[in-house]
């Protein structure tokens, strides 16, 4: 079973990430994972964080020679801030000068962490709640990245909207659309959308406001019959849902037509089967974004998220003093006045680790050898029938 588990603050020392269950057999470098973890780092609206922070991975265990072991690879990234931080974050003695915080953020953990924990500052649950936490699933997604792309498995994704600003990448080349987001400061391969947004995050942020908006993931090469229709929490797409949802902000996941489906005609709402000797099953349409019944049908997998605007705004929202129970402006903490571009890049580390999961689950295999072996019986099988 691959699994992984984070621990680290915003504000602390650094994030740890401990990923069990790859394969031992395949190439793994720190390269790859820093390209990943910069990529998230990017993007038009962040926040001052990211010029102080240049986020790479140390890996000290799992990977020997840069081939995977098949043991817990653990990986360590350091938060360069955490030396203005030492005090307010230290593991051991006590900062008798710092002012807790009181005025919690709606919208934020920052409210019902207090509550729930009893705690006297709601620092204690913001530097865990933070997003800074998607550095280390990304570290953990590049892993998982890297074993797909074992199998031929690619997973990309862009922005589709940001605030009311929406691209329209009719026009762009299918295979224009990955370059040309990674060439956007907001990741969006429509270069007229990608001007608008950018002056949106710009007005934004001159108003003290935050903004959300919409990401595709495209994974393409999955192989049909990975998760099961046969147990709830077996099905592929509750699996990605929960793992998408998961990710800090992120209030929506559609997969394929998603939420058009409510105003679509059975005859309109999925995709009809075709066969081709070399192509085996195939459909013309991606109504169901690759996934029926819980299982991949063979077609790319389209995950759609929204992110909702993020909680921090330097012109705060009305909230109340913790302590005094009078009314109060929420905390004004450093923040990103949009994040959306980030997003995009944490939802295909999410989707990596569970595709990757589903993989295994699926062929089996302590090494990579064998992996694949049972990948190639098994897609020779689906293509005859
Ligand atoms: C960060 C995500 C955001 C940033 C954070 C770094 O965290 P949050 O979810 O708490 O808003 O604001 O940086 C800071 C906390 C800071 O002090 O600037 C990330 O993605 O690395």
């Amino acid at each position: 079973m691959i699994r992984f588990t984070t621990a680290g603050e915003s504000h602390g020392e650094g994030l740890l990430v401990i990923i069990e269950g790859i394969p031992a057999g395949f190439t793994i470098n720190s390269e790859d994972i820093n390209i990943e973890l910069a990529r998230r780092q990017k993007g038009y609206g962040r926040g001052q964080r990211m010029c102080i922070e240049t986020d790479t991975v140390k890996i000290f265990s799992g990977v020997r020679h840069e081939v995977s072991l098949g043991s817990p690879i653990a990986m360590y990234i350091a938060n360069k801030d955490f030396k203005n931080w030492t005090k307010i974050m230290s593991p051991t003695s006590v900062d008798s000068e710092e002012m807790p915080l009181l005025k919690p953020r709606p919208g934020h953990a920052d409210l019902p962490g207090f509550m729930k924990y009893g705690v006297n500052d709601f620092r204690d649950i913001l530097e865990r709640a933070s997003a800074r936490e998607t550095a280390a699933r990304v570290a953990a997604g590049a892993v998982c990245k890297a074993l797909l792309k074992e199998f031929e498995i690619s997973i990309a994704s862009y922005t589709s909207q940001i605030g009311d600003v929406t691209a329209d990448i009719s026009s762009v080349k299918e295979d224009e659309i990955w370059y040309d987001a990674e060439m956007s400061y907001v990741r969006c391969p429509d270069a007229k959308a990608s001007e608008k947004m950018i002056q949106l995050i710009k007005k934004a942020g001159e108003k003290g406001d935050t903004l959300g908006g919409k990401v595709v993931i495209v994974t393409k090469n999955v192989p049909a019959g990975l998760g099961s229709h046969t147990q709830w929490d077996l099905k592929l797409d509750g699996r990605l849902a929960q793992s998408l949802i998961s990710i800090q902000a992120v209030k929506a996941v559609e997969f394929g037509a998603g939420t058009k489906l409510a105003s679509l005609f059975g005859s309109l709402s999925h995709d009809e089967i075709f066969y081709d000797v070399t192509r085996g099953f195939y459909r013309n349409t991606n109504r169901a974004g690759g996934i029926e019944g819980g299982m991949s049908n063979g077609e790319p997998i389209v995950v759609t998220c929204t992110m909702k605007a993020i909680p921090s705004l330097a012109n705060p929202l009305h909230s109340v003093n913790l302590a005094t129970k009078e009314t109060a402006e929420a905390e004004a903490v450093r923040s990103d006045v949009c994040a959306v571009s980030a997003v995009g890049v944490v939802a295909e580390a999410a989707v990596a680790v569970e595709l990757a999961k589903a993989l295994k689950e699926k062929f089996g295999g302590d090494s990579l050898k064998d992996m694949k072996k049972n990948v190639n019986i098994y897609k020779e099988r689906i293509k005859v029938l």
